[in-house]
């Protein structure tokens, strides 16, 4: 029986199925045979970089420098297959495409987008985001890190925690205080004075690589500073594009979840019937649909507005909240109706559950993105 009660397929164009079907097979053949035994090591698939980069996978909804040029829905279709496969996967596509490549195209000079683009769809090079700071990632706008100008150079100076590929990137985004304000640089992990360092034993996206930063007066060019944005709506409008690929992405983990459990409940006998006998297991495997299918029309409609530009980034806030709350809750739920066999990693739900825990951390936590639908709602801040 498809959990797709609501035929949303049926909402999708030929060209967004054709996309979902050329990413749900590449994750079946390529990321859910590797993807367990990675985990387990700590250890993130690098083999899989450049057939993502292949499929047109970095920077879809980027139109020209060699990037697919695919529309909104289709990259939360991509985001929910590869997710459907890890979170850590989806986080390695969400932070390539829209943190890193997204305001290089937005922001950047023509030079800096024909120089960064084109590689980074083909994964000649591999970028990073660095926002968030040791002492609250909340606050964005209290960021220690700075940089000063020296006569054409800038020096930057500071420290980034939690930065998704940080440790294989060729280069970083940097957002650091200037005397105008906060502004994106361009720096190259080669660069005199940088220094990435791993971030060991995590119990959550155990495949994908999470890194701290270090900047000791490390100097840049003029060319490198991002020029068409000032203030910390140039992080937050990355984030925006981000965090909308997430709230597709989660869906794939949780119909992950609940095929398996619904494969799990039939097969195993207790009491001599089969556990999906039980009202009260059916009305939970229900429960379950039912979250899926309101996520899933949510985000389709969202992708609707990203692509008549009418989404706002209150929408975006509710569907992130929204969608990774209700896959966290199935992964959690799953894991449950497993029994033993639920703390295994021979099962989906608790591998899936443990990279939820961190989605639902990043990108604003659940509590940021309450407060910004309440502010939006009420009027009044509460940050
Ligand atoms: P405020 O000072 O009011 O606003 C500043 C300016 O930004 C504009 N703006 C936005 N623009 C686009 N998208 C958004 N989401 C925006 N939010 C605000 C705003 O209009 C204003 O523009 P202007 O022209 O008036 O200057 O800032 P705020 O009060 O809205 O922000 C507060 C708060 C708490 C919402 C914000 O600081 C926040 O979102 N904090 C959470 C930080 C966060 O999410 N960090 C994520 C780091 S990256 C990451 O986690 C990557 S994980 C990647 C992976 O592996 O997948
Ligand atoms: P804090 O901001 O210290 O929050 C701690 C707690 O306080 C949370 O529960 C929060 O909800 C709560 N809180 C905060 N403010 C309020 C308030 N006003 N009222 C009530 N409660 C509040 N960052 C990047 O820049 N780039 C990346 O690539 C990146 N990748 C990441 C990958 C992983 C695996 C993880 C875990 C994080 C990543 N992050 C990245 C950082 C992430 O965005 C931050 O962890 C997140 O924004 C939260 O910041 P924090 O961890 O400092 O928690």
């Amino acid at each position: 029986m498809s959990i797709d009660l609501f035929d949303t397929a049926s909402l999708l164009s030929e060209e967004e199925l054709m996309v979902k079907e050329n990413v749900s097979r590449f994750v079946r053949e390529n990321v859910k045979p590797i993807i367990q035994e990675h985990f387990e090591q700590h250890r993130f698939p690098s083999d899989l970089i450049q057939p993502i980069a292949e499929l047109g996978l970095l920077g879809s909804s980027i139109e020209g420098y060699e990037c697919a040029g695919m529309n909104a829905t289709s990259y939360g279709l991509i985001c929910q297959e590869l997710e459907r496969g890890d979170s850590g996967i989806r986080s390695f596509v969400s932070v390539q495409s829209s943190l890193v490549m997204y305001p290089i195209y937005t922001y950047g000079s023509h030079e800096q987008k024909e120089k960064w683009l084109p590689r980074l769809a083909k994964a000649e090079s591999i970028g990073c985001f660095g926002l968030t700071e040791s002492h609250g990632g909340s606050d964005p706008s209290n960021m220690k890190t700075h940089a000063k100008k020296d006569g054409d150079d800038w020096i930057i100076n500071g420290s980034k925690m939690w930065i998704t590929n940080g440790s294989i990137a060729d280069v970083a985004l940097i957002w650091a205080m200037t005397d105008e304000g906060i502004r994106g640089f361009i720096v190259e992990t080669s660069s005199k004075g940088f220094v990435a360092n791993k971030i060991e034993n995590k119990f959550s996206l155990r495949a994908s690589i999470t890194s701290e930063l270090f900047l000791d007066n490390v100097r840049v060019s003029n060319d490198s500073v991002l020029p068409n944005v000032i203030g910390l709506k140039g992080p937050l409008s990355c984030l925006t594009q981000a965090r909308y690929g997430i709230s597709w992405g989660v869906i794939g983990a949780a119909e992950d979840c609940l095929e398996q459990l619904l494969e799990y409940t039939d097969s195993r006998i207790l009491f001599d019937r089969a556990l999906s006998e039980n009202q009260s297991i059916q009305i939970r495997l229900a429960d379950m649909q039912r979250k899926i299918v309101m996520a899933s029309l949510l985000s389709i409609r969202l992708g609707q507005l990203k692509d008549k530009n009418q989404m706002n980034p209150t929408q975006v806030s509710l569907a992130k909240w929204n969608n990774v709350r209700m896959a966290l809750d199935i992964a959690r739920d799953c894991r449950d109706m497993l029994g033993g066999s639920g703390i295994s990693a021979e099962y989906v739900p608790i591998r899936h559950m443990l990279n939820l825990e961190s989605v639902i951390t990043y990108e604003g936590t659940e509590t940021i993105h309450q407060l910004t639908v309440g502010r939006n709602l009420t009027g009044k801040s509460a940050f």
